[in-house]
């Protein structure tokens, strides 16, 4: 995504100066009719006229090539990646609140200090974006209680991460973590119409379905939190937009949250995996379930607890040998430009 924070929006309203949210859904906020270039001071009234002079800036910015701002990616961004580099585009899924977005944050914070299945962090194009998922979990944002920012945006916008093999003579890897707000994943197990619509879904390598562990851990909610899950599932399946080959990482999210001694969870979590295995082992090449802590709030879980476990795949060469049989075809239906684009480049690089 670029860097919005010289523009202002000239609309009540719009998120673009706090979150670099465009109102009017522009991915590339430049392009908004209703965005002007920020003049002087950075807190000028959102709710002022552009003057002439604002107009005379617009006009000579107009040609200016924008340049990635170290902020998430939009699709045609991260398609920029795909073409030029081997890169594992790993989607993440799930209810609002279900953990979507620590779980990246703490990927990051993982790899920043650590090797990870033989690979060590060696850049981002979203560093900013990182620090802005991680701020709220340090020390410095004075929390009490640990909290992530609520993704708002309908689209996928994706985290990016170069690595390095520990063996010098190995090539890099870029791997590439979309984040989508909760309420798209819940429009599209609603309607198939709005499932249709997530066809970016048929790139990716790995799509991780995350359960909100809070939600599991309470009888009353246990049972709708499993059901809206499968719906997705099911859902994204029926729409064609999840493929056969796509590994299917099954998440349960805030381990530290379950009372090891609850035996009603324990048969609880039993009946989860049997219901997924049931109903979608036929369906898919891989599904594997994992249990994490990605941001543990109780005492007994280490920071990450079996997020290592999750990215395992993502690391491994074989593992995503067996998905280079890509739709030959652009998804049928109504598809953005930028999704087009995408397209293209994909088609490109598989075949280069
Ligand atoms: N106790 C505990 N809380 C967690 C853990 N992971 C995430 N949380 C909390 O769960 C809440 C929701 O996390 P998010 O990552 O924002 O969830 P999301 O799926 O991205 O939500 P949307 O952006 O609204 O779709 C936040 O308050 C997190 O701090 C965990 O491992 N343990
Ligand atoms: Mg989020």
């Amino acid at each position: 995504m670029q860097d919005t924070s010289h523009l202002v929006c000239t609309q009540t309203g719009c998120p673009l100066s706090s979150t670099g949210e465009c109102l009017e859904g522009f991915d590339d906020p430049h392009r908004c009719p209703h965005a002007k270039p920020r003049i002087g001071a950075p807190n000028v009234s959102t709710d002022e006229a552009p003057g002439d002079d604002d107009e005379a800036v617009a006009e000579a910015m107009a040609d200016w090539l924008p340049l990635p701002g170290g902020y998430e990616l939009t699709i045609s961004e991260a398609g920029e990646i795909t073409a030029r580099s081997e890169a594992q585009v790993v989607m993440f899924a799930g209810e609002p609140d279900a953990g979507k977005t620590t779980l990246i944050a703490t990927i990051y914070e993982l790899l920043s200090s650590d090797l990870i299945g033989g690979f060590r962090f060696a850049g981002s194009e979203t560093i900013l974006a990182f620090e802005r998922a991680c701020f709220p979990s340090r020390i410095a944002s004075g929390n009490v209680k640990p909290d992530t920012f609520r993704t708002r945006h309908p689209r996928p916008r994706f985290y990016h991460l170069c690595l390095r093999p520990e063996s010098p003579a190995g090539p890099q890897k870029h791997l590439l973590l979309g984040d989508v707000s909760g309420e798209t994943f819940r429009r599209a197990s609603d309607d198939l119409a709005e499932a249709k619509k997530l066809h970016i879904l048929r790139r990716v390598d790995a799509f991780i379905l995350i359960l909100d562990g809070d939600k599991l851990r309470n009888r009353k909610e246990r049972q709708d939190a499993l059901e809206r899950a499968t719906l997705i599932l099911r859902s994204l399946v029926d729409a064609e937009v999840l493929l056969r080959h796509t590994l299917i990482q099954i998440v349960i999210s805030k381990f530290d949250c379950f009372d090891p001694g609850d035996k009603n969870m324990t048969a609880f979590l039993t009946h989860l995996r049997s219901e997924f295995e049931t109903k979608f082992a036929t369906l898919f090449d891989r599904l594997v379930i994992y249990e994490i802590a990605a941001r543990p709030g109780a005492e007994g879980f280490d920071f990450g607890h079996g997020v290592r476990e999750v990215m395992g795949p993502w690391l491994q060469e074989s593992d995503f040998q067996t998905q280079a049989n890509y739709p030959a075809a652009a998804p049928l239906g109504q598809i953005r430009e930028s999704d087009a684009f995408l397209w293209r480049r994909l088609q490109h690089a598989n075949h280069a």
